[in-house]
């Protein structure tokens, strides 16, 4: 469904306490949320989630980090919810990420950028897939 998109709030922000100024800020975007839960991944479901970027040089850091404490996982409906939501959270770095936008707000670095969000509609129904069941997006 193209007008879904998949976010996590991370560890080092959930650590952090933002998760209910990152909520509000989801919801002043315009985003309705379908489901939202507080998890701890295995190092596992980290490694399953992040697969594709198994060859990289951070996915151990990447894997560890994700495994590392509480994350909320978010189902996000909107018109264009994918682009947007790209949009809303800003670049994977934070310190080039525009001024306004979630990981520029609330991140504290590249490895540690407070929220994840899906890059194409397409892996978008994959991610959500991954944590939700269809009868749990309401
Ligand atoms: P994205 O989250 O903006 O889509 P990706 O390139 O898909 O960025 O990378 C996935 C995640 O991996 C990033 O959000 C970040 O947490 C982490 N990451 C990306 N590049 C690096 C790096 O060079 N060092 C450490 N972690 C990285
Ligand atoms: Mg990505």
């Amino acid at each position: 469904m193209t007008n879904r998109t998949f976010a996590i709030i991370k560890p080092d922000a959930v650590k952090n306490n933002y998760v209910g100024k990152i909520y509000n800020h989801i919801l002043d975007k315009g985003f309705k949320i379908l489901s939202a839960k507080l998890i701890k991944m295995s190092k596992y479901q980290a490694e399953q989630f992040y697969f594709i970027h198994k060859d990289k040089p951070f996915y151990e850091e990447l894997t560890n980090f994700m495994s590392s404490g509480r994350c909320m996982v978010l189902a996000l409906q909107k018109e264009n919810a994918v682009e947007y939501w790209r949009e809303v959270i800003g670049a994977t770095n934070p310190n080039e990420a525009e001024d306004g936008t979630i990981r520029k707000l609330y991140a504290n670095s590249l490895g540690e950028n407070a929220v994840h969000g899906s890059d194409s509609s397409e892996n978008a129904v994959k991610e959500i897939s991954f944590f939700f069941t269809e009868s749990e997006l309401i």
